[in-house]
């Protein structure tokens, strides 16, 4: 049976490289990078494209070409769109390429560059999400994000959303990680935005004045198209 592990932080992540290969790996960034890169698809964008450095994302500067990204939630100068998944609408991204970076999501996803199979997930694309991985049907990592290699409640939450529907489905929770996340996730579901309301980024939402965001990124299962980036597909 295919087993399931929980990555709390990227801090950790060194001790989940093994095989990575053969595993297949859900970034996962709830506020807001993966949150947004699922809503610029949602709303037609042809392409996104997540790079670690601001240095990279100026590289892709071309006409037609969306730079879009954060550094401590704050939209970096130069580029065209900040983070937040409001100012992916429709008439800015569809058929766009957008090239993203951001302080900690798209740092994550370049790390798991080797997986067999790397994926970004979001409440919004959740379902979708979970039966890709039991057709796949092979050892998976759940990846959290953070906020700069510390733990954060909403990464884990979801991640325990996953945990608890594939081991529904036969997969093996093989971490004290997963059973902790699935645990958080079990209490926090009926509520999901009281659960966070003294989340430390939910707090740091209120400084930056974006706390409409929150609701934005807790939204469940309003997109349908699972968002792959295969080992050779970036
Ligand atoms: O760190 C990230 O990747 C961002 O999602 C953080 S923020 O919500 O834009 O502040």
């Amino acid at each position: 049976m295919p087993q399931i592990e929980t990555i709390l932080t990227p801090a950790l992540f060194h001790l989940h490289h093994k095989n990575l290969d053969e595993k297949q790996v859900v970034v996962i960034d709830i506020l807001r990078a993966t949150t947004t890169m699922v809503v610029a698809y949602e709303n037609g964008a042809k392409n996104v494209i997540p790079v670690e450095s601001l240095e990279e994302a100026f590289k892709h500067k071309a006409p037609g070409v969306i730079l879009a990204g954060e550094r401590n939630g704050v939209k970096v100068d130069a580029f065209d769109l900040g983070n937040s998944p409001q100012e992916f609408t429709r008439d800015v991204v569809e058929g766009k390429t957008i090239v993203i970076s951001t302080t900690n999501g798209t740092k994550a996803i370049e790390a798991c560059a080797g997986a067999k199979y790397r994926y970004i997930s979001s409440f919004r694309n959740f379902t979708a999400m979970v039966n890709q991985l039991i057709e796949n049907n092979c050892d998976v990592l759940l990846f959290c994000a953070g906020w700069k290699d510390k733990f954060n409640l909403e990464d884990t939450i979801f991640a325990g959303a996953i945990v608890e529907k594939l081991g529904e489905n036969g997969f093996e929770i093989n971490d004290d990680a997963s059973i902790m996340a699935r645990s958080l996730w079990q209490s926090a579901k009926s509520d999901l935005a009281g659960f966070l309301a003294n989340a430390s980024h939910v707090k740091r939402f209120k400084t930056l004045h974006i706390e409409s965001d929150l609701e934005v990124c807790l939204k469940f299962d309003s997109f349908v198209l699972l968002l792959a980036y295969r080992l050779m597909g970036l």
